[in-house]
């Protein structure tokens, strides 16, 4: 037997899913930006369209920042604000790779100087998140090298470990440090922080308050990322997840939409360890670009696309597949799996919003709400935001 539904029900209106506040603005490939009319101005504009997003799907009440982007005066104000709106700030990305010094780069620089500046910038990303009540510092670096001999691959190995020794020392009591990898881009033949191995180890050395984020465009074609789940999982060491979509690289495309199978797998690792409650600590964010397609929606579509393998993976029968799999029967265990899989459960999280008093179908409740229009009408003047503002 699968979960009562009841259950099922209780587990989904618990799940919490984060949405990046740059995932609103302006973004495109490294050959062209296209704008779009209604995009935010300022992170202020940003919090509101996230605000539009969790009302709609009732399970998206935090949004990410990404440091300097969303950089303003005052973060208590910006908290006080998306509060008001009915979300929280979310973690705090750190942005270590658009700055001239960062060349080379920023906390593996072969120049103290350099790796100084670049340390001290996550240190004030410590201090945002004192001022907003975020748990989390994200830390990605886009350092490595592009020639073989450009630089000592094992001193930039200390040289990394010092910085975050650096900034989990300056944690508080209930922050955290989530260590993001990536194969490759902008380095190309080697990266410092290339794989979930690599972070795990930085991780386990650093202590407890270090936890690795997986984003699911991170990896080798063809990667088992259920199986680097698993494993952290089991080691207690995954705290989030950047989910996005990828055919080739890091596409940055909508969380479900290249391959909801392997969303569903993910998900039914997580479903599995009961990893899934918000108390577990794993925080779920999005790390996605709109570039061709409306933003608001295709953030409210990614959430959905969440729902939905999240919904897949609780109705797979754990009795039938535990079974099937003692008894070594491959058949009956893989189809137990794909039962679930193979599941439409749209209609079964319709009803869960209409028993939660949202609209059953968000996407077109949004299209029908005039905020798309309303927001192309009103924000004319002054600077849409995207990379680097
Ligand atoms: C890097 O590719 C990354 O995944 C990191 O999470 C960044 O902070 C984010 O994208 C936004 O550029
Ligand atoms: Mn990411």
């Amino acid at each position: 037997m699968s979960l009562p539904l009841d259950q099922i029900k209780e587990t989904l209106r618990a799940q919490r899913i984060e949405t990046p506040s740059w995932a609103y603005a302006n973004s495109g490939t490294r050959f062209k930006v296209f704008p779009q009319p209604g995009v935010p101005r300022d992170p202020y504009e940003k919090i509101a369209d996230a605000a539009v997003v969790h009302r709609l799907t009732g399970i998206a009440p935090t949004v990410s920042l990404h440091i300097p982007w969303d950089r303003v005066d005052d973060f208590t104000k910006l908290a006080e604000y998306a509060q008001e709106l009915g979300v929280t700030l979310g973690a705090v990305n750190s942005n270590v790779f658009q700055d001239e010094d960062y060349k080379l780069g920023s906390v593996t620089h072969p120049d103290p100087r350099v790796r100084r500046k670049a340390t001290d910038h996550l240190l004030q990303c410590v201090d945002v998140m004192d001022a907003t009540g975020s748990r989390d510092i994200k830390l990605w670096f886009s350092d490595g090298t592009n020639y073989p001999g450009q630089d000592d691959i094992r001193a930039r190995q200390d040289r990394l470990a010092s910085a975050l020794r650096e900034v989990y020392e300056r944690l508080g009591d209930d922050q955290r440090m989530l260590v993001e990898y990536k194969l490759f881009e902008p380095a190309f033949y080697t990266t410092d922080l290339p794989d979930w191995g690599t972070a795990y180890a930085h991780c386990l050395e650093l202590g407890p308050k270090a936890q690795v984020v997986i984003d699911t465009g991170h990896h080798a074609p063809g990667t088992n990322i259920e199986f680097i789940v698993a494993f952290l999982l089991r080691q207690g060491k995954l705290g989030a997840f950047d989910f996005n979509s990828r055919f080739y690289a890091d596409d940055d495309l909508m969380a479900g939409a290249a391959d909801p199978f392997q969303l569903f797998r993910i998900m039914y690792e997580i479903v599995r360890g009961d990893a899934l409650d918000p108390a577990y600590g794993i925080n779920f964010m999005l790390d996605q670009c709109h570039n061709i397609e409306a933003k608001i929606p295709a953030i409210i579509r990614s959430v959905l696309n969440i729902q939905e393998a999240t919904a897949k993976a609780l109705l797979v029968d754990r009795e039938v597949l535990a079974a099937a799999q003692q008894e070594g029967d491959v058949l009956a265990a893989n189809g137990a799996l794909m039962d679930a899989f193979n599941t439409d459960v749209r209609p079964l999280l319709a009803d869960l919003r209409t028993e939660n008093g949202l609209d059953p179908d968000p996407m077109a409740a949004y299209r029908r709400s005039g905020y798309q229009e309303r927001i192309s009408a009103d924000r004319v003047g002054g600077e849409q935001a995207g990379w680097g503002a």
